[in-house]
């Protein structure tokens, strides 16, 4: 595997970022995951828009344009035979000098890295989820804004800990106000009496690339989706839920807490949505 790294290709092995730079030393950076879809990279643009959101939020100035980042993601899939992939693309602030100012970093590094995807096992499709609310809350919105994709995951990693310790895969993840944000890694959404609902951006979502497509999805289904604040008291009385992301993709979640979910499988809605997402990747995308 090649892989990408300012515009050079380099040998996995060698491929490599200074003790110095800023992403290693203070997690200072921001990447996307992505995925290839049978020879198509699924939403590209839109990964690279929220990568230039996340750079403006940050005061990053990334070295290349929309374009150019766009190109690159392609090329490294061409040049690694991907046709269906994982794809990580992380730009670091650059290496510096010990100490948080991030004006003595002058050069980001921008990585692009494909790799086999790791697919969830297919039980938790067919027969849903169980997942646990965890202690450790989201990003305070006026600390590291959860809308930022930053390389500094801990918050996370300490709620998926937590959720691993209960015996679950992923764990819903409340703002500091007590109201649901999402997952660790994925976006919540839940339906009751037809009508869809998802956290805000504002309670602590981040503006999944997987959630807006739900969203586009649920258009056509004449799903209304609202996004109000959300309780754990709302999510238990759910006809139905489901998480969102790149990796996971639409996966039923059909226990929280110990509470039983609508009928304990899988919704219909749920089911629907997870058949439309996968007719959308394969057939549409960036041709690689
Ligand atoms: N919330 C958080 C906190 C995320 O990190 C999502 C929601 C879903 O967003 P998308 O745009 O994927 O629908 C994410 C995405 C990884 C990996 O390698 C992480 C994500 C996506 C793909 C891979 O850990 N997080």
């Amino acid at each position: 595997m090649k892989v990408y790294i300012n515009g050079k290709f380099v040998d996995e092995a060698k491929a490599s970022v200074s003790v110095f730079d800023h992403g290693l030393l203070y997690g200072d950076g921001l990447f996307e995951g992505i995925r290839a879809y049978n020879g198509r990279v699924f939403r590209l643009e839109e990964h690279i828009d929220r990568l230039f959101y996340s750079a403006k939020a940050i005061l990053m100035k990334l070295p290349m344009s929309h374009k150019a980042l766009c190109a690159a993601v392609v090329e490294t899939c061409r040049r690694n035979k991907v046709r269906d992939g994982y794809i990580r693309l992380v730009v670091t602030r650059g290496t510096g000098t010990l100490g948080l100012d991030p004006n003595r970093c002058s050069n980001p590094q921008v990585i692009i890295i494909t790799a086999n995807i790791q697919l969830y096992p297919k039980a938790f499709y067919d027969k849903g989820l169980t997942i646990v609310t965890v202690p450790t809350t989201r990003n305070h919105t006026n600390a590291v804004n959860p809308a930022i994709k930053s390389l500094n995951y801990l918050n996370n990693i300490l709620a998926k800990i937590e959720a691993t310790n209960a015996g679950c895969v992923e764990a819903i993840m409340l703002n500091s106000q007590g109201y649901v944000a999402e997952c660790t890694g994925d976006n919540i959404f839940m339906l009751k009496d037809g009508k869809m609902f998802t956290p805000s951006l504002a309670s602590g979502a981040l503006h999944g690339i997987t959630r807006t497509v739900v969203m586009e999805l649920a258009e056509g289904l004449d799903i209304e989706v609202t996004q109000p604040n959300l309780t754990r008291y709302d999510l238990y009385n759910a006809d139905e839920c489901f998480i969102t992301g790149t990796a996971a993709e639409v996966v039923p979640v059909v226990k929280i807490d110990g509470r039983k979910i609508g009928t304990g499988r899988p919704g219909k809605h749920t089911k629907a949505f997870m058949q439309a997402y996968h007719a959308l990747t394969n057939a549409s995308g960036s041709a690689i």
